[in-house]
Parts: structure tokens; sequence; C-alpha cells
């Protein structure tokens, strides 16, 4: 059988504040930085361990990676980071308090925002400056790559290639990983993984800095996906992320 943990980063200053982060690349909170601790103590404790992690290129999730990792005495462990796992882009949203938006245009704009499967939120400018086209992480891109905004089919069609280019396999040849990403680039994958539809993946969300655990047969079909630690806390935690987006 094989497994994966994946884990979203722990509370980012933006997550604090409530307001829309996507590819903006902000830090963790205090909060954050201890969930992240309490998470690699987790996983030591309950005898985990990892040959191979991945992350995004946005700090949140390689920072959550490092206090992982440094709790659980593997700093040393390879990590691949590729910004197919960074969050979705939130587009023209990005910046802007989730809930002065849903005082604004209402929750239920704001839950499609958030929770759509296929409706994105209005798009950046090309030179807006909360763009990434400048950004010397993202060079090695067509500029028609680097989004302006993304729905979640959009982050689907990029996290999955990966999962199959450069994850999976490596699940499938014995590899032990850990994976340090996003609350949307997570909800894709799981989306993916789980065959999820068009309209249920609306009510999956994903707490900060807990560990997801997924059982694999040897095809890499799920046979099961849980999280470590308190499982009622980690429900409760991801219902305040759904009430992010009220009024
Ligand atoms: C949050 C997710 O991303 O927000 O971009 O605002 O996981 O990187 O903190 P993360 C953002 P919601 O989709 O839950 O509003």
């Amino acid at each position: 059988m094989h497994k994966l943990v994946l884990i979203r980063h722990g509370e980012s200053t933006w997550n604090l504040e409530n307001r829309f982060t996507g590819w903006t690349d902000v830090d963790l909170t205090p909060t954050g930085v201890s969930q992240a601790i309490a998470a690699g103590r987790l996983l030591r404790d309950e005898g985990w361990d990892f040959d191979l992690c991945f992350t995004s290129v946005l700090k949140r999730a390689i920072h959550t990676l490092w206090y992982v990792l440094d709790e659980m005495d593997r700093t040393w462990l390879p990590v691949v980071k590729d910004w197919r796992l960074n969050e979705r882009h939130y587009g023209a949203l990005q910046g802007l308090n989730k809930a002065d938006m849903a005082r604004q245009y209402g929750e239920q704009q704001v839950l499609l925002w958030r929770r759509s499967y296929d409706v994105p939120p209005p798009a950046l400018t090309p030179d807006d400056p909360r763009g990434q086209r400048h950004d010397r992480r993202y060079a090695h891109l067509a500029p028609e790559q680097i989004p302006l905004t993304e729905c979640l089919k959009d982050t689907v069609a990029r996290v999955v290639p990966y999962w199959n280019e450069a994850i999976a396999p490596a699940i499938r040849s014995g590899q032990r990983v850990l994976i340090s990403a996003h609350g949307n680039s997570i909800r894709a994958l799981i989306k993916h993984l789980d065959g999820i539809s068009d309209t249920d993946i609306v009510n999956l969300n994903i707490p900060n800095g807990v560990p997801l655990v997924y059982e694999f047969d040897a095809e890499l079909r799920p046979l099961r996906r849980y999280y470590l630690g308190d499982a009622a806390a980690a429900e409760a935690a991801a219902a305040a992320v759904a009430r992010q987006g009220r009024a």
C-alpha cells in the first residue's frame, strides 16, 4: 500500500487579515509557524517518515515545510519546488478582504468566486503591479502561462499534469512523499484523486497546518483519506475556512 501526506501551509498573514492571497507571496504568522511545528511533531510522534518532498514556489508553503521537516529532524530531505503547486491565482481579488467583498457583492457571489469549479474571479490586467509577469521565479514560463486569474478548473489543469509527471511516479516507485501546498491547489488534487463532482467540490475546505493522509492501492487508487490528530478539530477548522467568505 502507498501513502501520501499533504499539508496546507500554516496560517499566513493574509489568512489572518482575511484577504484573498492567491499568488501573492506572504509570510506565515506566529500561529502559522506553531501550526507547522505541531504538524511536524505529530508526524514524528506517529512514526511517519519521508523520502521526497514537494512544495510550491510561495514562501508560506516552503516555510511550513521547513518547520515540519525541522521538527522531524529531516531538513536534509530533497525538496522539489514547482509553481504548479502554487495557490489558485485569485486575479483582481488578490489583496481584498473576503468579508468586505461579501458585504459589497453578496455572500453568494463570494462563494462563487471562492468555491465554484469554473467561475474565475475578475482578472488582473497584464500590467497590474499585483501580477507576476515580472517576477523572476516565473521567468521560464511563457507570459500566457502566468495566470491573470484562475478558477479551480484552471488550477486542476496545471496540478494534475504535475501530479502525473512528477509526484505519482515517485510514489509508485516506493518513495514516501510529503506535499506542502495551499487550500485550492490541494482541493484541485483531491478533486482529481477522489473523483469529486464539480458541484460537490464546493463543500470541500482545507484547514491550515493539519497533515492529511492518503492511502492508495498498488495502482494508486485512493483507499482512504483522513486528517492526522484531532479529526473533530480539523473539521471545525475547515468549517471556519468556509465562513471566511461571510459578510
Ligand atoms: C487562500 C485560500 O489560499 O483562500 O488564496 O486566499 O491556502 O494559500 O491561504 P492559501 C487565498 P480561500 O479559497 O479559502 O478563500
